[in-house]
């Protein structure tokens, strides 16, 4: 798309870093199935860059600067980079670190986020060393920084307790620290929330959750908006080749062509979820960031635009309600992921947690009655009706 104009998010998830293409004049970027590209002169090939498809490809490129486009508000704005899953996208990322490096990290993050950290890159060999801590906290998260702390890694809302970590606070305080502020914003998408507003230095997704949004594609991507940084990430990209493919990315791109639509809905559906949970006689607890009753909703309410279709709750009855809970919905599939149009519950101590050691689980509240929803864009209706029923089980 040429155009100077400043342009919505609404209209760059659609348009952001496409144009016809240049071959046949199609409007959709096709999918260039291709390892590699003829050079019609030794040395140079027909497009600077496309030499071998592992460094680039064409629908790659469009979806990865539609990405950038959305979290840096504006086409052309910033670089993206795309990867065969979200882990490969932070594996990449991590590269940019030394061994001897120090990275603070929220205490909750998805589970396979902390295995990676905890039996990768902190294993023996590699050396890089991590803090976990409560970044709601911002005493003890200013506490933790070492003279060794390179990055600091935010997961906002976190996975699975929805803790809401301030964006502006912690990001000032890792510049001060001059350490670099990455924020994975998997949950709100750049509909909800744009961490380069705060200053961060940058965004990663796991794009088989909300970009994406048909639980059909497993994706990463990392942008920034740093030309420096962006060398650097796209020379790890090309030089580990973790990837994504032409056929994922192109999946990708037309999902985020209604990722507004679909967060719009995810948010309605569920705000109503979360305050009929809260009224249900069975529940213990529901964390909602746009409930009044979480810790941090002020703080959400500011940072963000939208409170999303992430909620996780506590039934009375521990493990074995929980357990009668997730395997009685018939609409809510009792899967891992989320982010997708239709509904997915789970159970984080077996299922996406179940990594995460006993204790730390216990430490941050994610117990046996806790059951994580990701509700969909279905009729509401709908799924409260099978959320109720399970829930009278
Ligand atoms: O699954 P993958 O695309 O590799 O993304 C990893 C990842 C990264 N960051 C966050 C916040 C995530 O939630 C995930 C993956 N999470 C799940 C599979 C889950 O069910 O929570």
């Amino acid at each position: 798309m040429k155009t100077d104009r400043k342009l919505s998010l609404n209209t760059l998830a659609i348009h952001g870093g496409q144009t016809p293409d240049p071959y046949s004049g199609a409007v959709m970027t096709p999918i260039y199935q291709t390892s590699t590209y003829v050079q019609p002169e030794l040395g140079k090939p027909k497009l600077a860059g496309y030499e071998y498809a592992r460094t680039k490809n064409p629908t790659r490129t469009a979806f990865e600067a539609c990405v950038a486009s959305l979290e840096c508000e504006g086409d052309g704005l910033g670089y993206g980079a795309a990867f065969a899953s979200g882990c490969a996208a932070q594996t990449t990322v991590m590269h940019l670190l030394e061994p001897g490096d120090h990275v603070v990290v929220s205490d909750d993050v998805y589970g396979g986020t902390f295995r990676m950290f905890d039996k990768v890159f902190q294993a023996a060999g590699k050396g890089i060393q991590f803090t976990y801590v409560d970044m709601t906290n911002l005493e003890a998260y200013e506490a933790a920084f070492r003279p060794n702390t390179k990055l600091v890694w935010i997961e906002t809302p976190t996975n699975p307790m929805l803790k809401v970590i301030d964006l502006e606070r912690t990001i000032a305080i890792a510049k001060k620290k001059n350490a670099l502020a990455l924020v994975d914003n998997t949950f709100m998408s750049p509909i909800f929330q744009r961490p380069f507003r705060f200053g961060a230095d940058i965004v990663i997704h796991s794009v088989t959750k909300f970009l994406n949004g048909h639980s059909d594609v497993v994706c990463g991507v990392a942008v920034v908006k740093e030309k420096a940084l962006a060398e650097k990430i796209y020379f790890l990209q090309k030089s580990l080749g973790a990837i994504s493919g032409p056929m994922d990315s192109w999946l990708a791109m037309r999902g985020l062509k209604t990722l507004p639509l679909r967060m719009e809905r995810h948010d309605q559906n569920g705000r109503i979820i979360a305050q009929k949970l809260s009224e249900h006689q069975e529940i213990a607890k529901v964390i909602y960031p746009g409930l009044k009753s979480h810790p941090q909703h002020a703080l959400a309410a500011k940072q963000m635009s939208g409170f999303g279709g992430m909620i996780t709750f506590v039934v009375k009855g521990g493990l074995e309600k929980a357990k009668t809970v997730v395997k009685s919905t018939q609409l809510f599939a009792l899967a891992e992921s989320l982010g997708g149009v239709e509904s997915l519950i789970e159970h984080p101590a077996i299922m996406t947690h179940a990594s995460v050691p006993a204790e730390n689980r216990k430490a941050l509240g994610i117990d046996d009655g806790l059951i994580r929803i990701s509700v969909g864009v279905e009729a509401v209706e709908d799924l409260w009706e099978d959320l109720s029923l399970a829930l009278a089980r």
